[in-house]
C-alpha cells in the first residue's frame, strides 16, 4: 500500500487509523483541502464521505472489497476490533465508513456538522 498516500487522504490527523505516524507528517492542510472539494473552507459530511470512500477503495489492494489488518497498516488492533462490527477480521466499506463516521462526530468540535481546518488541526 502506498501510505503516503493515504496521509494525504485524511481529513485531519485522527481522521485516518494510522493517527500516530500521521501527526508526525502533518498534512493536515494539504488533504484538508483536497477533502473540502466545493473548496468553502469547510468539511461537510459528505465532501468527508466521498474522501474517505476514495480512501476505502485506495487502500484495498487485493481489490477483494474489504480492508484487513495489512491493508490498513494499522499498528493498533483495538482500532479494527473497534471498527470491525461483526468480527470476521476484516472492515467493509460499510464498517469503514461507520466508523469515519463517528471520528467526523469527534472532531466537529462545535457540532455543526461541518469541520473547519481548525477543528481538524487541534483534535
Ligand atoms: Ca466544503
Ligand atoms: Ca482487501
Ligand atoms: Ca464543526
Amino acid at each position: 500500500m502506498n501510505r503516503q498516500w493515504m496521509f494525504s487522504a485524511t481529513v485531519g490527523a485522527t481522521l485516518v487509523l494510522v493517527a500516530g505516524s500521521v501527526l508526525a507528517v502533518d498534512p493536515v492542510s494539504r488533504s484538508f483541502e483536497a477533502t473540502d472539494t466545493n473548496g468553502d473552507g469547510l468539511v461537510s459530511r459528505e465532501e468527508y464521505r466521498e474522501r474517505m470512500v476514495e480512501v476505502f477503495y485506495s487502500a484495498d489492494a487485493d481489490r477483494d472489497g474489504y480492508l484487513d489488518i495489512d491493508e490498513l497498516g494499522d499498528p493498533d488492533p483495538d482500532l479494527m476490533n473497534d471498527a470491525d462490527t461483526n468480527n470476521n477480521g476484516r472492515l467493509s466499506l460499510r464498517e469503514f465508513l461507520n466508523r469515519r463516521a463517528r471520528d467526523f462526530v469527534q472532531v466537529d468540535g462545535d457540532g455543526n456538522g461541518r469541520l473547519s481546518m481548525e477543528e481538524a488541526s487541534e483534535f
